[in-house]
């Protein structure tokens, strides 16, 4: 229905050819004659660009005149990816760009590949934001996002010599896909002191003064809905310095060097993404970026409020807001400031607004990565933001002692401020006082944080505060972008293309996981994607790789709790069972092919010792006669989310091994499962929750459980801790020099051997190479295999971001779908 509301704009292949040359002209100055594939690209764009802006217009208006309630979903972090494919993708006309570009001379596969991704975002938790967007849009629900424009988004990564070397990754040299908005600024105050007077009625105030200004601007993105009426809008705050005010009092007039040094100063707040996965590190650079981004957020989130005319108590009626993991905490204290301070309500009255309007996702259990702040680091930067919260604490410490009376070490327990040397600010504690919905990501990960982390606060709140809600992802980038042909071939028999908008439609294909020419024809499209991989890994490796291998990929951020240093250890395993093999015996193996890929944080050097080991066992490996093509060892360079399109089709099986009770839901394992991979995986996170839904036949379980651990890891340190005989030959190998320096390698190995194996390596090891072995078997019966797959995205409905926006709606937002017919 609301196709009749259609914009302007192109439709055929010719006006598509004519806007497209249109803008190698006019925006790019150019002629048609020299117009190379970047400049293709560009015109490409911005032809598609125009096409959104209509809708996007109209969509904030008709969110504006019906004042219906928004998200507003905060996240330091966005990792879109490409957004030409998805816009061609998301409007219905990539066959229209396609026959254009390529009358223009241009294949639209080569176009596609000029765009450099937008990679504002380390991992899962960045990629999960982004997914949500798509979601959010392609259900009609009024979302804004809202998060930090970068100037340089997570590093390139490149391997040289084994190791990995970081480079800047400076991204908006040309970026289309962006609108600044100049006349939306909002001026940042850091430092300085808060000065309390009493006024005439003997009413106390809290005036902040002095410190520095530093200005924020927007700069927005449209977020195209997948065949919907809806553009929603993404909106990323630079900064840089107020210049003229009074910032610069403090310097000399005319000091123009320091002038500029502060200008560069300021603008470092929005330079770069930290890029650490996981890990907590307490940099004040940090903390000024998290506070930085909240405030012009919240200011703008308030300005639009204001323009409703309505009262206050209606605050929660209109705004919701969910906070990315505890970054954007300080939202909670920002907005009782406004409130109480430059509002002027009462503290109760509006702290009943701010817990209303918050709910808050938890994404880790990892103690490392839980954040907290430096109270006096704190009391530097945000001097009136750290009253707030001793009285934020004050009020919530009252109210659990009123509850529990003898209870004083539950109140030390449960206090936001962690009484250490220095103090700290603990900001999940503050997180979960000040929001009114505290989620999860996974149904296990959900249980455990409210067995362990959060258990305190379960018993003060009562249990219905927390919930869960197991992550998806988008089947727009995932399935149909990412493997259009598989995608293709299900809209053949599910009738159509809108199991794209109801993933449960998969279920469909059941009925042909037996379908002798569906099964060949699936196959067919597996084998293809296995084909350009090869030629990817051929292109950036020089290893020639067989495409009917099996393919073994784990991709993901290297970790130690991921235990990338397990698989690396059982292909060792691999390797050396079949150097002691007779040429018969080694006839009978499947060959494979083991695929890592992804990233280490800069500072973290356990990871890139990992990184070094598989690029050492690959180079011995891969020139090794006796092996050939039984086993090929590769590391994917720079592991993002484009590549991630072409990698993760490609898969038989991947890799999911995280230390049970570790990894917080995961969400590449829903990928590589729709993309007609199987999986072998731990106990952990969503893999829990894939098995009920596939069925246990069509998944390959191993390891230790995550009520063990604890057992297990106390055992390691009290008990005698005897290392599984299969790892010590790996181990030995090591150690004889089999893979290069000895060395090199010697905290990887004494991490298991001498400092208690926390991740449990060594106990899951036995489990994990038999589980292996399980999968050659299954791998040599082919026919059984495919039914596995066909079997298996049948019934991967439940992860779509779809499902899971629509939780997060009904459960915690509270909002509805917004569509022409119910305004403009
Ligand atoms: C913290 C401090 C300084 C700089 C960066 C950080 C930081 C950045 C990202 C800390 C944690 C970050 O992300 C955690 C994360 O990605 N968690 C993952 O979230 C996914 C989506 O819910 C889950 O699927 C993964 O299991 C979980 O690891």
């Amino acid at each position: 229905a609301w196709k009749k509301y259609q914009t302007k704009g192109f439709s055929t292949k010719e006006e598509f050819e004519k806007d497209v040359v249109r803008h190698v002209e006019t925006t790019l100055a150019r002629s048609m004659f020299n117009c190379d594939e970047t400049a293709a690209y560009a015109a490409a764009s911005l032809a598609f660009r125009d096409r959104l802006i209509t809708e996007w217009n109209r969509t904030q208006q008709r969110q504006t005149f019906t004042d219906s309630k928004r998200v507003y979903y905060l996240s330091l972090e966005f990792l879109m990816g490409r957004a030409l494919d998805n816009a061609m993708l998301n409007v219905g006309l990539k066959n229209v760009a396609k026959e254009g570009m390529s009358e223009l001379g241009f294949r639209i596969e080569d176009i596609i590949e000029q765009e450099h991704d937008a990679a504002l975002g380390n991992g899962g938790l960045g990629r999960l934001a982004a997914c949500f967007l798509d979601s959010m849009a392609s259900l009609n629900y009024p979302a804004w996002g809202y998060g930090l424009r970068y100037r340089y988004g997570i590093f390139k990564q490149e391997i040289v010599d084994g190791y990995q070397v970081e480079v800047p990754d400076y991204w908006l040299d040309f970026n289309p896909w962006e609108f600044p908005r100049h006349d939306i600024t909002v001026d940042i105050q850091f430092y300085g002191n808060v000065r309390k007077y009493q006024d005439d009625k003997g009413v106390q105030t809290a005036v902040w003064e002095g410190g520095e200004i530093v200005k924020a601007t927007a700069f927005d993105v449209p977020i195209p809905g997948y065949s919907t009426p809806t553009t929603n809008n993404l909106r990323l705050w630079s900064s840089k310095a107020a210049s003229g005010e009074f910032d610069f009092q403090k310097f000399n007039s005319g000091d123009y060097e320091s002038s500029v040094a502060d200008q560069q100063r300021a603008e470092t707040i929005s330079a770069v993404l930290y890029p650490n996965d996981n890990l907590e590190r307490g940099k004040e650079l940090r903390l000024k970026q998290q506070y930085f981004w909240v405030a012009a957020s919240l200011y703008d989130i308030v300005r639009r409020f204001k323009k409703s005319k309505r009262a206050w108590r209606e605050f929660p009626d209109q705004v919701a807001i969910q906070l990315n993991d505890t970054h954007p905490t300080l939202a909670i204290v920002e907005l009782q400031r406004i409130l109480i301070d430059l509002e002027g309500l009462e503290w109760d009255e509006a702290w009943s607004i701010v817990s209303q309007t918050f709910g808050y996702t938890n994404h880790t259990v990892l103690p490392e990565a839980l954040e907290k702040w430096s109270v006096p680091l704190f009391q530097n930067l945000l001097p009136r933001h750290l009253q707030i919260i001793y009285e934020i604490n004050l009020f919530f410490l009252q109210s659990v002692e009123r509850k529990f009376p003898k209870e004083r070490e539950l109140l030390a327990r449960v206090s936001i401020i962690e009484e250490s040397q220095p103090k700290m600010v603990r900001m999940a504690y503050l997180a979960i006082v000040g929001s009114h919905k505290v989620n999860g990501v996974a149904e296990l990960h959900s249980d455990l944080i409210k067995t362990t982390i959060f258990k305190d606060f379960v018993r003060i709140f009562g249990p219905d505060k927390f919930t869960n809600v197991t992550n998806g992802i988008t089947p727009r980038r995932w399935l149909h972008q990412a493997n259009p042909r598989l995608s293709e071939l299900i809209a053949s028999k599910t009738g159509g293309y809108d199991f794209l908008k109801d993933l449960t439609m998969l279920n469909k294909l059941e009925q042909f996981a037996d379908d002798k020419e569906f099964k060949k024809e699936w196959q067919e499209i597996k084998y293809a994607n296995k084909v350009r991989l090869a030629k990817h890994i051929k292109a950036t490796t020089g290893v020639t790789v067989n495409p009917s291998a099996l393919f073994d990929i784990q991709v993901k951020r290297i970790h130690e709790y991921k235990r990338q240093q397990m698989n690396i250890f059982g292909v060792i395993h691999r390797y050396l069972t079949i150097k002691a093999m007779s040429p018969e015996e080694r006839k009978k193996l499947a060959p494979r092919v083991s695929i890592f890929g992804g990233k280490a944080a800069p500072g973290y050097w356990m990871a890139k010792t990992i990184i070094h080991l598989v690029n050492s066992v690959g180079a011995v490996i891969n020139k090794d006669a006796d092996v050939g093509d039984l086993l090929k060892v590769i590391f994917l360079e720079d592991y993002n989310v484009s590549k991630a399109e072409t990698i993760i089709p490609a898969s038989d099986i991947s890799e999911h091994i995280s230390t049970a009770g570790t990894e917080a839901s995961g969400t590449s394992n829903m990928k590589f499962v729709l993309n007609g991979g199987l999986i072998i995986g731990t106990c952990d996170g969503a893999n829990i929750e894939i098995t009920r839904e596939v069925g246990e036949n069509n998944i390959f379980l191993f390891g230790n459980l995550s009520e063990d651990v604890d057992e297990l890891r106390h055992a390691h340190t009290y008990g005698r801790h005897e290392l599984d005989p299969n790892l010590t030959k790996v181990f030995d190998s090591i150690k004889s020099g089999t893979f290069g320096d000895v060395n090199s390698f010697s905290a990887l190995i004494g991490a298991i051997e001498d400092h208690g194996d926390y991740y449990l390596v060594s106990d899951d090891f036995l489990s994990y190479i038999q589980t292996q072995d399980l999968v050659d078997q299954a791998y040599k019966n082919q026919d059984e295999w495919v039914s596995k797959c066909i079997i298996s995205v049948a019934r991967m409905g439940f992860f779509s971001s779809d499902r899971c926006i629509n939780e997060y709606a009904e459960s915690i937002w509270n909002i509805e779908p917004l569509t022409p017919e119910d305004g403009n």
